[in-house]
């Protein structure tokens, strides 16, 4: 009996054998810090799936070298309005959901949302807000919203995001027209507004904005809520303001492009990503507000606390796919840039 035991046993050695020399590779293309290293090499060790991990700095980057080197992704982490693209130019696969069993631990509220009404495309991998930090040891004066960050007497001063659509929405916010309307009327509107504002800004960086503002080469800045909520954990003069005319609300999401060559690999990492303690993992390293409420429920109160993590509600807005519109915005900026 003992015999036909280990017999048994070194049988399901050799059957195991090969999946273990199978476990494949699989490509991630995310925005730059917002995956930590450790969640991967977490993955690896589990499954011997080897992670390749490139990054982007804005949707637009994201979709222009997934266009160009098609069938190098198996995963990408659009934001809502850019997966909201995708699917429309049939981008993304349909997920499995068989294969997604960890799903159920997003939250109810970040489910069927409207760039993909029926999660067929898409997982939400964090949520936040692009809000005003200010350095309130240097700036005394009040900033409630975009119009007071862009005075004058901010010249050189300010660190914003390096991304079109960001930078021409808050102009519309600051003129009262509405985010997702993006005409030729409205660009016109817009268009004196962000020419003033470019000569103010003193550092235009998506990857880091936190860095100016540590490094104190700058005193505001308009940034993504999870790196305002970093600052705020270093040092609590940084204070995170969501600006009074209306602010972008964002989702970025984790999704399988249709050229992906290594599918099932790609959904095991999703799934993995979904669990609590994963979950959880991105929170500690980058504390944006976290969909996965079996994940926020492993925060701890000081995680919870902080405004810019898990801010009051304010005027929040999502940003939609609004067509060939994005191009008439990419060519406004870059105008207004070069001319600066
Ligand atoms: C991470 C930026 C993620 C926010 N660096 C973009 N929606």
């Amino acid at each position: 009996m003992k015999k036909l035991h280990s017999l048994l046993l070194s049988l399901a050695t050799l059957v195991a054998l090969p999946a273990v020399h199978a476990a494949g590779e699989v490509n991630l293309f995310g925005w730059s810090e917002y995956v930590p290293q450790e969640v991967l090499d977490g993955f690896t060790k589990e499954t011997g799936i080897k992670v390749n991990f490139e990054t982007y700095a804005s949707n637009e980057e994201l979709l222009s070298k997934l266009v160009a080197g098609a069938g190098a992704y198996d995963i990408v982490q659009p934001s809502d309005y850019t997966a909201e693209v995708m699917i429309r130019r049939k981008m993304l696969a349909p997920l499995d959901r068989q294969k997604l069993t960890n799903l159920k631990n997003i939250g109810p509220q970040y489910r069927g949302m409207v760039h993909d009404p029926e999660d067929k495309y898409t997982v939400p991998y964090m949520t936040g807000t692009v809000g005003i930090v200010v350095n309130t040891a240097v700036v005394k004066d009040p900033i409630k919203g975009y119009r007071d960050v862009f005075q004058p007497k901010h010249r050189d001063r300010l660190v914003v995001l390096n991304d079109n659509r960001e930078i021409v929405t808050w102009a519309f916010y600051a003129l009262g027209l509405p985010a997702n309307e993006v005409t030729a009327a409205n660009l016109a509107k817009a268009r004196p507004v962000v020419a003033s504002w470019i000569k103010l800004v003193k550092v235009f960086d998506s990857d880091s904005p936190k860095t100016a503002l540590l490094n104190g080469d700058v005193d505001i800045g308009i940034v993504w809520s999870g790196e305002a909520a970093i600052l705020w954990n270093e040092d609590k003069k940084f204070q995170y303001v969501l600006p009074a005319e209306g602010a972008h609300q964002f989702v970025d999401v984790l999704a399988i492009p249709t050229t992906a060559k290594h599918k099932d690999e790609a959904h095991q990492l999703i799934n993995y990503i979904l669990r609590p303690e994963v979950a959880k993992l991105v929170s500690d390293k980058f504390p944006y507000t976290n969909p996965n409420l079996a994940a926020r429920r492993l925060l701890s109160p000081e995680q919870l606390a902080n405004p810019a993590s898990y801010p009051q509600a304010g005027n929040l807005q999502p940003f939609r796919d609004i067509g060939k519109a994005a191009a008439d915005i990419d060519q406004l900026v870059t105008d207004l840039k070069s001319a600066n």
